[in-house]
């Protein structure tokens, strides 16, 4: 769907409107705008919405029902080809969409897809675009979506055309306010493209309305690099595979450094919060010397003292065998798995939760013997980003904690000691690196594009089809495009429920990496030997074209039980 364009190569008023200008594209941002998106047959020709049975929850349905009375149990949906459009095309929809949490690589083509889909099918339809996240709906701050203002964003990365935000709606006054919203708008429908918690708010939401009688269907849809928002029917969220592989080529480059100096030990930190999603996948793409899994170190009940003996006693092997480099990767979430820590950080989210943390430092006595001794032996700069401010959801922000440094300050003590037992003779030197918002914006890849575009195309099929509390769900992922499956999975069919400040709050399980996966099974086969042995493999820059173009990534593979 490209729009005439005026002599420089811009849309007309695209300038102005949207704060992108696409005739300052680079030669490869130019010829994404362009580049044409396949759709699943399903979505390509007439088909209509089959419901499948009813639903159940990931845990505690009991709990589940009572929380969601007006949606838990509502069947998943499937969209099947059919003679003709079972949908009603004469009716005009008013739909908004917004982006929320963390960039991820395709956002803008999920808005894309809604837009063409409602173009296509649901003629004479308006698409508002709620700005910098839910605050956009509480406040009711928007923009019309129309064919100028999206051209410049299809293909690109960045949530930047209608902006992100991680407010929650939450409170009945904000409850009431997104209602305001709905009303004064006449919205028939929202899609809240965001993690597991939007997601849990994006259900909460469509409760709310459907509670209220109100038209207003709300769907979600299924965004994080983090890689921990899936289940059998949402195989994977998007971004994962863009940012994996950007860190992924980053990783390679530092290696050949490495390997090219011979004197570093490269510590790479790399984002996914809790998870190790993106760690054990950058491995698995690039080989490095050393990987540590964060939800190993949970199941074996590791100390950070293990975790520090692990890392030196590779390096002392590598010494040995005349390599005083190496690359060793560590996921952004690994202090929050080391179980002493976490008792750590439970004590100190107390205690900043109580707002007693005083100059003097006697807030400290509130601390339990082992939490202290532990407190006490970091590095100040890391016991003063164990107390920075919590994110709106409560959790430590680890993206601001230096795990890498502080691995690096550790293993220099460690290797020092050793040094003088006479058990190593070896030099380190340590850099550290953090990889982590350098890959939340790039270029989504072919398959990124392609899977957000069918994810917003679908959740304007199900929205037209009169679906809500569901999250837009494509599957069949190994398989080429054309065989995508289409379809919507009932919200309160991922639920949980956990205790928060002594009331049952519903969540939506983060999906961390499993030990008995493949993923991982493949990668404990293999982390021995690329231990002592220099295995390693540059995967360069993501391709747009050429054989290595549509490579899906190696976890989604291995999940699906395809050769990766
Ligand atoms: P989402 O879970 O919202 O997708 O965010 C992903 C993420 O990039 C994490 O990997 C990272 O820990 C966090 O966002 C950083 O948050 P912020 O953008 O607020 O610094």
């Amino acid at each position: 769907m490209s729009p005439t364009l005026a002599a420089n190569g811009d849309v007309a008023g695209t300038k102005s409107a949207s704060g992108r200008i696409s005739s300052v594209y680079s030669e490869v941002q130019k010829s994404r705008i362009d580049h044409e998106l396949p759709l699943p047959s399903v979505l390509r020709s007439s088909f209509k919405i089959v419901d499948g049975p009813a639903s159940s929850a990931a845990g505690n349905p009991g709990e589940i029902a009572k929380l969601f009375p007006n949606l838990f149990g509502q069947p998943s949906a499937k969209l099947v080809p059919s003679e003709s459009d079972a949908l009603q095309p004469e009716k005009n929809l008013n739909i908004g969409v917004v982006l929320s949490g963390g960039q991820a690589p395709g956002g803008h083509n999920v808005i894309c897809g809604i837009f063409d889909y409602l173009q296509e099918r649901a003629k004479g339809s308006t698409l508002y675009g709620f700005r910098g996240g839910p605050a956009g709906i509480m406040k009711c701050k928007y923009v019309e979506l129309n064919t100028e203002y999206i051209y410049p964003y299809r293909n690109q990365g960045g949530f930047d055309m209608i902006c992100s935000g991680r407010d929650k709606i939450e409170t009945p006054e904000q409850f009431k306010q997104a209602e305001e919203t709905a009303l004064k708008l006449d919205l028939d429908g929202l899609l809240v493209i965001g993690g597991d918690d939007s997601n849990t708010n994006a259900c909460l939401l469509a409760e709310d309305f459907r509670g209220k009688n109100l038209k207003t269907q709300v769907l979600g849809c299924p965004k994080t690099i983090d890689g921990d928002l899936k289940c059998k029917e949402v195989p994977t969220s998007f971004g994962f595979d863009t940012a994996c592989k950007i860190y992924a080529e980053m990783i390679g480059n530092v290696m050949v450094d490495a390997r090219s100096t011979g004197k570093y030990y490269h510590f790479v930190r790399l984002m996914g919060r809790a998870a190790s999603h993106i760690t054990l996948e950058c491995a698995l793409q690039t080989h490095p010397n050393i990987t540590i899994i964060g939800e190993e170190v949970a199941a074996k009940k590791l100390t950070l003292k293990n975790v520090t003996d692990y890392i030196v006693d590779v390096i002392c092997k590598r010494a040995e065998l005349g390599y005083n480099y190496g690359v060793i990767l560590i996921p952004e979430g690994l202090i929050d798995f080391i179980p002493e820590v976490q008792h750590l950080i439970a004590e100190l989210n107390e205690i900043l939760a109580q707002d007693i943390v005083d100059e003097g430092g006697l807030w400290k006595k509130k601390l339990t013997n082992q939490s202290l001794q532990l407190f006490d032996l970091l590095p100040q700069a890391i016991q003063e980003q164990l107390m920075l401010e919590r994110d709106p959801h409560g959790n430590v922000q680890v993206a601001k904690i230096e795990t890498e440094k502080m691995l690096i300050q550790m293993a220099e003590t460690e290797l020092e000691k050793r040094k003088q037992e006479g058990a190593y003779k070896g030099q380190f030197k340590g850099q550290s690196h953090f990889f982590g918002y350098e890959g939340r914006c790039g270029l989504p890849t072919n398959f990124d594009s392609s899977y957000c575009y069918a994810l917003g195309y679908a959740a304007g099929a199900l929205l037209q089809g009169g679906k809500t509390g569901l999250i837009s769900s494509v599957g069949n992922l190994a398989a080429p495009v054309e065989e995508w499956t289409v379809g919507g999975t009932a919200l309160t069919s991922l639920m949980d429920v956990e205790r928060r400040h002594g009331k049952l709050k519903p969540v939506i399980k983060k999906a961390m990496v499993e030990l008995d996966g493949a993923p991982f099974k493949k990668f404990a086969s293999m982390r021995d030997e690329w231990a002592v042995t220099n295995c390693y493999i540059s995967p360069g820059p993501i391709q747009f074209h050429g054989p290595a173009s549509n490579a899906v990534n190696h976890t989604l593979l291995l999940e699906l039980g395809a050769q990766a």
